[in-house]
Parts: structure tokens; sequence; C-alpha cells
């Protein structure tokens, strides 16, 4: 999974504060109604004044990048939910979240990104949380539903992965390509159902309906005219031939996914961890 670095950040397209209007013409829903339809819950069923989230810096590993916990944050406080960043990281930090009486926790290190629910102990991971809003994304764009509809997968790692079973979920046909043709072939075994393609600008060239969960560029010259991609992959794949061939691009890199976390932990109906889905 890509790590994310501080220069992604800086160069946050949309910025978080245009996310919402973003989101909103490419999808009808803003970010907040977008990841409350993607974690199944009605958005009155969540009291988000009530709620309060504190983000923890996590150390280990490759270290903090700067600018990421007070970007997560800033993600959460634009859903209406108070939300802080702990002054001390890792343990400490969760032991200061706790003792405050958080509600949800988030915090992640170079492999996982979490948010815990505090009191009933369960948690929803940023590779579920990408692959439930990016694929909610693509069937709100492409008219509100993939029923028998034909949809590439660009990537077979832990986002594409999982998109890939949510998507066969929603009675799409799934072709799945990574520039890796072993990672293609390891989730065809693994996910019963799908269509491995291993030409991946033959693959791009004759799909209107695309999830792009990879970090490579993709050339304009491939993207069918009125192609509808959604695209949490970072960074930005596109080039400005991409962007005017394609009718709508959803990408951001890191508010949705963020926002289907939080909402998907604080769902009152739901009592399940919502993972990635394991690969053998
Ligand atoms: O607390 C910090 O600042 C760091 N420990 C954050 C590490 C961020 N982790 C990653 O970028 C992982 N690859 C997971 C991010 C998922 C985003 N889609």
């Amino acid at each position: 999974m890509t790590r994310l670095t501080a220069d992604n950040l800086d160069g946050f397209f949309p910025k978080i504060h245009y996310l919402d209007g973003y989101l909103e013409e490419t999808t009808g829903l803003g970010l907040r109604a977008l990841a409350c339809e993607a974690a199944g819950v009605a958005e009155a069923d969540i009291d988000f004044d009530a709620l309060s989230v504190a983000v923890v810096p996590v150390t280990s590993g490759k270290g903090v990048i700067r600018g990421f916990s007070e970007t997560v944050a800033e993600t959460i406080r634009s859903l209406g939910i108070d939300t802080v960043v702990t002054d001390a990281c890792d343990v400490a930090g969760v032991a200061e979240a706790v003792s405050h009486g958080f509600d949800i926790v988030l915090m992640a290190d170079d492999d996982r990104f979490i948010a815990v629910d505090r009191k009933r102990g369960v948690f929803s991971d940023n590779v579920w949380s990408t692959a439930r809003g990016y694929v909610t994304a693509l069937r709100l764009a492409a008219g509100g539903s993939l029923e028998g509809m034909t949809v590439l997968i660009i990537g077979a790692g832990r986002v594409g992965g999982t998109a890939s079973t949510m998507l066969l979920e929603e009675g799409a046909r799934v072709e799945v390509v990574d520039i890796r043709r072993e990672k293609t072939e390891r989730l065809a075994r693994n996910v019963p159902g799908i269509v491995p393609r291993f030409d991946l600008a033959a693959a791009i060239s004759e799909n209107l309906l695309i999830l792009n969960a990879s970090p490579g560029k993709i050339s304009g010259r491939n993207v069918r005219e009125g192609a509808i991609i959604s695209s949490p992959g970072v960074p930005y794949a596109f080039d400005g031939e991409g962007e005017a061939k394609a009718k709508k691009i959803i990408h951001d890199i890191l508010g949705l996914g963020v926002a289907v976390m939080v909402v998907s932990a604080a769902n009152p109906r739901d009592s399940h961890i919502r993972e990635e889905i394991k690969l053998g």
C-alpha cells in the first residue's frame, strides 16, 4: 500500500474544504452523506454533534508524516464532529485519548490505519473504508446501480482486492488488471468470479467504468471518451488528455476513506469489525 508523504498532503487535491462540493457534483452526495451511504447507515442514526474523535500520531516505522494527523482531523471536523490531535504520540497518545473519554480513536502506522470505537471495541480500517467509499462513489456516479455492468479494477492490491468483492456483491461483472501479472493471478485465485486481464492499455481503453486502486500513471491516450473513474490511487494518476476524455474522475487523497472509517466505526447498528479481505 502506498505510504502517504508530506508532499502528497501539501498538494491535497481537491483541498479538503472543496471536497464536499466536488463529491456532490460527481456523485450527487456530499462527503458526510456519501460516507453514510457507503457505511450503510442513515445520517439521522448518527448523533454527529455528540461524537468526539481523537487522532493519535504514531512514530513507529518510518515515523510521523508532517500534516497527516492534522489533515485527518480536519476531514473529520468537516463532518461536524469534534476532533483533536492528541499531544502525545503512540501508546501515551492512546492513553490520553481514552482517559479523556473520546468516542473514537484513529491511528496509523505504515501498514494499518484504523478507527476504533472505544466503547464497543469495534474498528474499521482504511483499506475496507477506502474500497467501500470509492465503490459507492462509482455506483452513484454511474447512475445508482452497477448490476450487470462491467467495472475494471486497476491494481490487484489491498484496496483493489477488497473492492473486487464489494463490486461482485453489487452484481457487477468485475475485470482486474495489475502491471504485476502475478498479483492479478493471485487475486483471481482468491476471488472466484473476477475476470483477470493482462494487457493494461487494452483493458483501460475497453472500459467505461473504472476503479483505479494503483499508484501508477494512466495515459490519457488509453482513456475512453465518457469514462467514469473512481480513483483512490495515490498519487493522482491522470494527465490533461485523460481529464478531458473522462466524464467524471473521483479522487481525493485521504478524505473519503477517513470519513467512511469514522462513520462505520460510529454506526450504532453495526458491531462488525470492518477490514480488508485476506489474500492467500
Ligand atoms: O502518524 C503518522 O503521522 C504516521 N504514522 C502515518 C502513517 C500513514 N500510513 C500510511 O500512509 C499507510 N500506508 C496507510 C495509509 C492509508 C491511506 N490510504
